[in-house]
């Protein structure tokens, strides 16, 4: 189109068209994740990986990458940052880690969803973590008290946690994800489409290093859209749930979500 058959709108005109053609692509984003989400998450299982990224979620990220031709930030991506812009974030919440640990004995402890129900708990050790796809992400933590600090992190995504060991049934809907500390005094609840965005991670070194106790080690969540309280320290056990999880800070006043 020539601006001959369409003259140049005036500049509100111009920003009303953006804005409209953003939500547009907003609303389609939001279509593409909630379709994966819904029609899904039982499919997820026994797709063909392609690339180390489940295919639904790949198509999703594919559909997001042609928007993103034309409309940079992805709503369902956070933004990622190079390496140097890294800090050492303050240690902030020790809920769950006053105990001594003893990394030796360390065990992560699974519950799995099969057809049906719950499935005998399983015994993962941080090796079995660190045979998965290592993958490093910087990113900004916010935490919802209103510091934020770029962090760079290296983790398994948990998406291939769950595919590479089965943890839940191709027959089954499970809708959601419960992680606690050893002692279950810190609890974080998440649904099955926040676990699996490609951006959730099980952690085990943050800022070139491996993980300190106080920052969680050996094992802690990091999943970006949402605020710190999500991002568990010292993961106990996981389980796969039907019902939505208990979460520690959701039980005193703050969004379940927790989105940002
Ligand atoms: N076990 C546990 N994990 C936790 C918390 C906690 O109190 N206990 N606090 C959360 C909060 S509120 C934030 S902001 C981040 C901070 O992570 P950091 O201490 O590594 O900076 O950890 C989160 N994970
Ligand atoms: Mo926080």
């Amino acid at each position: 189109m020539t601006s001959s058959d369409h003259p140049t709108p005036a500049p509100d005109e111009a920003v009303e068209k953006e804005a409209a053609r953003r939500s547009r692509r907003a609303f389609l984003t939001a279509g593409l994740a909630s379709l994966a989400a819904l029609g899904g998450w039982r499919w997820l299982v026994t797709r063909p990986q392609d690339d180390g990224t489940l295919w639904p979620l790949r198509r999703v990220l594919d559909a997001n990458g042609k928007i993103s031709k034309e409309f940079l930030s992805s709503a369902d991506l956070a933004p990622v940052f190079p390496k140097g812009r890294a800090k050492e974030p303050r240690i902030n919440g020790r809920i769950g880690l006053k105990s001594a640990l003893d990394s030796a004995a360390w065990q992560l402890q699974v519950q799995g969803m099969g057809p049906n129900g719950p499935t005998p708990i399983r015994t993962f050790s941080l090796a079995d973590i660190q045979a998965l796809p290592r993958v490093e992400m910087t990113t900004q933590l916010k935490c919802i008290e209103g510091w934020s600090v770029v962090v760079s992190w290296v983790g398994a995504r948990f998406s291939d946690f769950v595919t590479r060991y089965q943890l839940a049934s191709a027959d089954d809907l499970t809708p959601y994800v419960h992680l606690l500390t050893p002692d279950r005094q810190y609890y974080v609840g998440l649904d099955m489409p926040s676990a699996l965005h490609p951006q959730t991670l099980l952690c085990y070194e943050m800022n070139g290093q491996p993980l300190t106790l106080e920052h969680g080690a050996p094992l802690r969540l990091v999943t970006p859209l949402k605020y710190g309280i999500k991002y568990i320290k010292r993961i106990g056990s996981i389980a796969f749930t039907k019902q939505r999880p208990s979460d520690y800070w959701a039980e005193r006043g703050y969004d379940w979500y927790s989105g940002h």
